[in-house]
């Protein structure tokens, strides 16, 4: 751009120069200079020296500009070629953008790390975190599964992240529906744990006064969440009155109760708009599905009529769900393993069988969920699920994976665990 300043300037100066003289630089001649005869034999011998001089300037003048015109035409070009490479830089970034934005969707930690590579993140902790923040084009499943990662560097992106939302002035209801609203909360306890840890703690530092505790704060989150799910679920029946609200939340402020009135406000927002949750896997299980804890063929017998199907099961977020195949979006059945116990059992018809049983109450139905023959959902009628893996080692994997996935701690023993330590304040 220098160079093509530089000769633009030249050009203009070498124009001023030619102006005075009349020159218009093309191939027109110049007429002769005011009060000189046309004819050279009647000029003397000084005015055909001057005569001389100006066709020799004019000739090194026309020189100059031929020159500078080239210069010029140079310039362009390099200018047209340095605009197309910049163009062709700025798609080839866009591209690697596209591709980080996609790799994280599928693979947070994989995302970030191709981002960084090729420098369109920095490692920063805050960058990272602005960049979640604005979201374009991330999925929102991805950005709570990484932000909910243990990994020190995750936990302070967790922190950057939270410290992007501004809160001031918000009641709890509207913080909460901007903070759910810029990830989707991951179903494993611990991380919500953190992430509404984080988030009581920038509430409160946003909104000093309101609350005297971060503990009050998460755990009256927690009571909007809950009444957001029992006002609008709709396989809720029982709607909870505002009066249950309050007492639900009885002594939450360090002992003390919160002003009915602000109840009364988050109860009336909640009650008239629900919280938006951001559905951007397509609404559909896929996502669910997409990282199992594992999956694989297995027999299963049924509950009252005892035939054995072959079913393509999936373990992921404390459940197994079973498929007729690999391909369904929807599965047959669901079985919560919350409260269930897994043990290696011997059957007379089935190899290498596993079995699924409630220790606490044997002989009565499992809560679980199936399609019946009219694609209606209906609940379950298994008193225990009897599954054959085929052969030994299958078995005792899918044992030890169920196994893993039934010890993880559920979320509502952190947030009573969090109510206890309120009343131990009192
Ligand atoms: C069915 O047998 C299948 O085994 C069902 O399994 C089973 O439901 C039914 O149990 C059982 O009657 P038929 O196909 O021979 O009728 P799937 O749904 O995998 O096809 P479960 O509850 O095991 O899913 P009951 O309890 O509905 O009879």
């Amino acid at each position: 751009m220098v160079t093509v300043a530089k000769a633009l300037s030249r050009c203009f100066l070498l124009l001023l120069l030619l102006l005075p003289l009349g020159c218009n630089t093309e191939k027109q001649a110049r007429p002769f200079p005011q009060g000189l005869r046309e004819d050279p034999a009647e000029l003397s011998s000084g005015e055909a020296k001057e005569l001389q001089q100006i066709k020799w300037h004019r000739k090194q003048l026309l020189e100059d500009i031929q020159k500078l015109k080239d210069e010029i035409a140079d310039v362009f070009a390099q200018m047209d070629c340095f605009e197309s490479t910049e163009e062709s830089r700025m798609a080839q970034k866009e591209k690697e953008m596209c591709i980080g934005r996609k790799k994280f969707n599928m693979d947070p930690d994989k995302g970030i790390q191709y981002l960084v590579e090729h420098n369109l993140l920095t490692s920063d902790v805050q960058d990272i975190a602005r960049f979640l923040y604005k979201g374009d084009g991330l999925s929102k499943t991805a950005i709570g599964t990484y932000l909910g990662e243990k990994d020190p560097i995750n936990l302070q992106v967790l922190q950057a992240f939270v410290d992007c939302h501004e809160f001031a002035n918000l009641n709890l209801v509207q913080a909460l529906r901007q903070f759910l609203w810029s990830f989707r909360l991951p179903g494993e306890a611990q991380k919500i744990d953190r992430m509404m840890e984080a988030f009581a703690a920038r509430y409160c530092l946003c909104n000093p006064g309101v609350f005297r505790s971060t503990d009050t704060c998460y755990v009256l989150s927690f009571s909007v969440i809950m009444l957001n799910t029992g006002l609008h679920n709709p396989n809720v029946r029982d709607r909870p009155p505002f009066e249950r609200f309050v007492s639900m939340n009885r002594g939450i402020n360090n002992g003390s109760d919160l002003p009915e009135e602000q109840l009364r406000n988050l109860f009336d927002s909640i009650k008239s708009e629900p919280f938006s949750i951001p559905e951007d896997d397509g609404g559909d299980l896929t996502h669910t599905f997409f990282n199992p804890d594992r999956e694989g063929w297995l027999l299963k017998l049924g509950g009252r009529v005892k035939t054995w199907k072959r079913r393509w099961f999936i373990l992921t977020d404390n459940c197994l769900y079973y498929f007729e195949f690999t391909t369904d979006k929807e599965p047959r059945g669901i079985i919560p393993l919350e409260n269930l116990s897994v043990q290696k059992v011997e059957d007379p018809k089935k190899p290498f069988c596993l079995e699924l049983y409630n220790p606490s109450c044997r002989g009565q139905k499992i809560k679980a969920c199936k399609t019946d023959g009219d694609g209606k959902v209906v609940e379950g009628k298994h008193q225990s699920y009897r599954i054959s893996a085929a052969n030994a080692e299958e078995r005792d994997q899918w044992i030890e994976a169920i196994r893993a996935s039934m010890t993880r701690v559920p979320f509502y023993d952190l947030l009573s665990a969090r109510k206890k330590k309120i009343v131990s304040k009192q």
